[in-house]
Parts: C-alpha cells; sequence; structure tokens
C-alpha cells in the first residue's frame, strides 16, 4: 500500500553500503529445533516481507511467528534495508529461515541505475527486489503489518500474479499479499518499467498494477479472495459484510498510517491502548490488534531482550511510558482529546488516518450502524 513504508531521502540512499541482499552478518545459527521437522518439505517455496526500519521488523517477527504458529510448511524470508539494526536482525533470525539485507545502491547495474533515475522510489525498488530470491521457483509476498490468523499455504497453488481486490479501488489489486515467481527476468523488466513509468501512487503498488495491467480481467484464479488481505480499514467500510463473512479471515492487513506497534500494551490487563494519553477503559478493543499485541508479549519480545541484552530498547509496554513520564516530570492528567468537526474526521478517515481506537472505534461504529437498520 503507498505511504506506509517510510521513504528514504537522498541522504539516506547514499549512506546504503552493504552488498544485496546476503544473509546479514550473523554467526551461524545454533542448532535449529525446526531444521529436521517434516515442515520443511517444500524448501523451494517461501513466505517473503521487507522491512525498512525497526518498527516494522517488529511487524515482520510477528508476522514471521503467526505463520510459524499456523505450521507454515514454507521457508520464512526476511528482506531488510541497511537502516535495520543488529538486534533487530538477531530477533529476525530467531524467526525466519532467511534474513536477507537489500541493498539497492549495490545490487547490480539495473537496480543502480533506476535508482539514479527515480530516487523518490526507493523503498518500492527494495520491494521489487523480492523477484531475484531465484533459490525458491515460488514465493507469497506479505506486507510488514499483516497478520495471519490461519494456515494459508493453500496460497502456493495461485500463479502470478494473485493478490486480493485493493478495497479503495478494486480493479486494483492490493500488494500488501501476492503470489508470485523470482525471475531475474522479471526483475529486470520491473526495473526499467519503474523507472520509466514512476509509479501513478508513488508506492509498489502503482507499479506493480500498471505492469500487471491484465489483473483485474485476465483471469479470475488471480483474485485471491478479500479474506487473505483484510484490510481493517474495510471492517469499518461495510461492517455488516465483515459481520457476516469476518470469521472466514485468514489475513488481516493493518493499513492506514496508525500500525499495532504504535499502540501501548498493557500486559496485565491484555488491553491495547492507543497513543493519544487518555484511554478510555469503557472502548472495546479490535481483536486483531489485541491479537498482534499477544503474539508480540509472548513470542517475540523474549527474541528482542535477548538480542538487546544490556542494551534499552521500547518493549512497547504502558510501563515503558510510566517510567518515560516519572522521568519527564510530574504525572500531570492527561489533556482531553482535540474535538474535530465532523468534516474533518470525514477527510481524516478518507486519508485513512482511522482513530480506531477512539471516535471510529469498533462500539462507535456499530451503535451508529445499528441505529440506522432499527
Ligand atoms: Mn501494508
Amino acid at each position: 500500500m503507498w505511504g506506509l513504508i517510510p521513504v528514504l531521502d537522498c541522504s539516506q540512499l547514499l549512506s546504503l553500503c552493504p552488498p544485496h541482499c546476503k544473509p546479514s552478518s550473523r554467526p551461524s545459527r545454533p542448532a535449529d529445533p525446526r531444521a529436521d521437522s517434516p515442515q520443511r518439505a517444500m524448501s523451494d517455496q517461501a513466505f517473503v516481507t521487507l522491512a525498512t526500519n525497526d518498527s516494522y521488523a517488529k511487524g515482520a517477527m510477528v508476522l514471521g511467528q503467526s505463520l510459524r504458529n499456523h505450521n507454515t510448511t514454507r521457508k520464512l524470508v526476511a528482506l531488510v534495508g541497511p537502516h535495520v539494526t543488529e538486534p533487530c536482525r538477531t530477533a529476525l533470525h530467531s524467526i525466519y529461515d532467511e534474513v536477507c539485507v537489500v541493498d539497492i545502491m549495490d545490487s547490480g547495474d539495473a537496480s543502480h541505475l533506476a535508482l539514479m533515475k527515480r530516487p523518490d522510489l526507493g523503498v518500492t525498488f527494495t520491494k521489487l527486489h523480492c523477484w531475484t530470491l531465484t533459490q525458491y521457483s515460488k514465493c507469497v509476498f506479505m506486507d510488514a503489518d499483516t497478520l495471519v490468523l490461519s494456515n494459508i499455504d493453500e496460497l502456493f497453488e495461485r500463479e502470478e500474479l494473485s493478490a486480493a481486490p485493493d478495497p479503495g479501488w478494486p480493479d486494483c489489486f492490493n500488494s500488501g499479499v501476492f503470489v508470485f515467481r523470482p525471475s531475474n527476468e522479471t526483475h529486470e523488466k520491473l526495473l526499467a518499467f519503474c523507472s520509466e513509468n514512476g509509479s501513478f501512487d508513488g508506492g509498489d503498488q502503482g507499479v506493480l498494477n500498471s505492469f500487471f495491467n491484465t489483473w483485474a480481467t485476465a483471469d479470475i484464479s488471480k483474485h485471491l479472495p478479500f479474506i487473505y488481505n483484510l484490510s481493517s480499514i474495510a471492517i469499518y467500510s461495510y461492517l455488516p459484510a465483515f459481520r457476516q463473512f469476518g470469521h472466514d479471515a485468514k489475513v488481516v492487513h493493518f493499513l492506514g498510517k496508525t500500525k499495532p506497534w504504535n499502540y501501548t500494551y498493557d500486559v496485565q490487563s491484555g488491553q491495547v491502548r492507543g497513543h493519544s494519553l487518555s484511554p478510555d477503559p469503557s472502548q472495546l478493543h479490535p481483536d486483531y490488534l489485541v491479537m498482534w499485541w499477544q503474539i508480540y508479549a509472548k513470542s517475540v519480545l523474549p527474541s528482542l531482550q535477548q538480542a538487546y541484552g544490556d542494551a534499552p530498547f521500547s518493549t512497547g509496554f504502558t510501563e515503558d511510558k510510566i517510567h518515560e513520564d516519572v522521568k519527564g516530570a510530574q504525572l500531570s492528567a492527561p489533556p482531553p482529546p482535540p474535538q474535530i468537526s465532523s468534516e474533518e474526521r470525514k477527510q481524516r478517515w478518507e486519508a485513512g488516518q482511522v482513530d480506531y481506537m477512539g471516535d471510529d472505534s469498533f462500539v462507535h461504529i456499530e451503535r451508529k450502524l445499528d441505529s440506522f437498520l432499527k
């Protein structure tokens, strides 16, 4: 989805230097308890994700863990940008089979040239790099802001390019989840296409939809059911459908500016809190957000703690916030949330800035909907 992955500026791009897509520097793993499992069978197929910074790396960890929890038989590959720090790469290694550092500055002439022509599309080029994973015959790309709710290995029965409709423009596919076949030839064509035509939305989704431009009309088998990429925004825009079909969802996609890792989590109560400082205890928290945090707290945090050792890092738990507040100054009553007009709220909604924990929370919308249906 466009605009969701932070875009590198030129100076950041120029600072990229490690060689492209190589296993990140880390001594070989100790005996892997997963190594001999029969689940290793499909070793030439992989789920692939991308993390451009440490926040998205946390998302990738939760995604990878959710795939493991549902017993995927495929390999897991994380592409990481050069800005992902060493402890996060180490933690990714504990979940993923491969952690590849992607550096478009040093990844062959074609990529380099493409980047020089279109520096604005740096992150897009990084994502397109997944086509160079030619050690695999088929892959499923999943954004780091997705979460798997059940086994989805059947996606490997689909062909390139299979994807689910985008909720904003259903004749376009959403590039948060797609099936593809790694191929250097396709990669080069994509790069050439990208540097010539740019992206109509500024991101990879625009490029991919222009390149695979027969998706909407040519072959229905390439349309993944929406349950493989259920965007959190769609839940609110068609609530009756969500009530009817939501329980079948297999992948949830946290579209929008606020990502699960932007919230805080209260381990004691098991509640997710908005980053506005005034959590309303009467609000129902969306289940998927809680599921994300449960996986994070149970399986990801221990790896991060091990990787960071004594070095401090943000766990995302509410205790951190309290410590910060105490350190900063005296604890004072949190300011009331700013009141916004319904017009302003509509604009924010349309820009993907949904206040899931506040005005746009499930209970509020459900109440509204019920008042219409009565
Ligand atoms: Mn996304």
